[in-house]
């Protein structure tokens, strides 16, 4: 079971292999939780036999070809967790666009499946979704100025102020489908549980890789650069179809 799973995973119980384990910033500085409690996502599980089985469940599939396929690329896998917050509202996901760590065009041949593992509500940090924002033009992102800290990666609209935003709380087991230019992000998780989902972005084999030097992706394309660097692994971003 993939929630079992998880748990191992986060225990150090399951080999971890080419899985990136990340943690919440304010969590890991206490100090005091470990486990499930700490690890706030699991990226990349493409590369894991239980998990991966989610890219290919004919209920998502259906849906992300009538949007984007029939051919089409498991392009970027997450299990997101929250756990309780430790006070410094660190489990927030400031409001942003999923293009902006995509470095493939077109964005209309990318959708993401993001599947509730429990119970999400405005407690326990829902998504939040700004409704026809897809229609707009990928915005400028940066880390947001959050006395609390901000978790790794976690980039958000620069300058953004929120006044119109929905709350999509949701079952456990139910599936929402979005666009890479659809404004989101997520609120803190309040209550004592956990809020998991997971998740898979998926593009059409018609998209190709683009340059973002000199692009408002620059900074992140050179924070993953870096980030890989410093695991000893080298990573160039070309020009080329998918
Ligand atoms: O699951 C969440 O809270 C938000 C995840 C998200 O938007 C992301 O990782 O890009």
């Amino acid at each position: 079971m993939p929630l079992d799973h998880f748990i191992k995973l986060c225990n150090g119980e399951r080999e971890k292999g080419q899985l990136t384990m990340m943690k919440d910033v304010s969590l890991m500085k206490q100090g005091v939780v470990q486990g499930e409690r700490l690890v706030n996502k699991i990226q990349d599980f493409i590369h894991d036999d239980c998990l991966s089985r989610y890219c290919f469940l004919p209920q998502v599939l259906d849906n992300v070809e009538s949007v984007i396929g029939p051919n089409i690329k498991a392009m970027h896998t997450m299990l997101i967790n929250k756990p309780p917050d430790s006070g410094q509202m660190t489990s927030r996901h400031p409001m942003h666009q999923d293009l902006h760590y995509f470095p493939f065009r077109p964005a209309d041949g990318i959708v993401a499946s993001w599947t509730a593992m429990e119970p999400v509500h405005k407690e326990n940090g829902c998504l939040f979704v700004v409704p026809g924002t897809h229609k707009g033009t990928l915005l400028q992102h940066d880390y947001p100025e959050w006395e609390g800290g901000v978790n790794k990666f976690y980039h958000g609209v620069r300058g953004f102020h929120d006044t119109n935003h929905t709350y999509v709380e949701m079952e456990k087991g139910d599936t929402v489908f979005f666009h890479p230019l659809l404004l989101h992000g997520s609120g803190s998780n309040t209550t004592n549980g956990f809020r998991k989902a997971i998740s898979c972005h998926y593009a059409s084999t018609k998209c190709h890789y683009i340059d973002v030097s000199g692009t408002s992706q620059e900074n992140i394309a050179k924070e993953v650069e870096e980030m890989a660097k410093r695991r000893g692994v080298q990573i160039s971003f070309q020009v080329r179809n998918l």
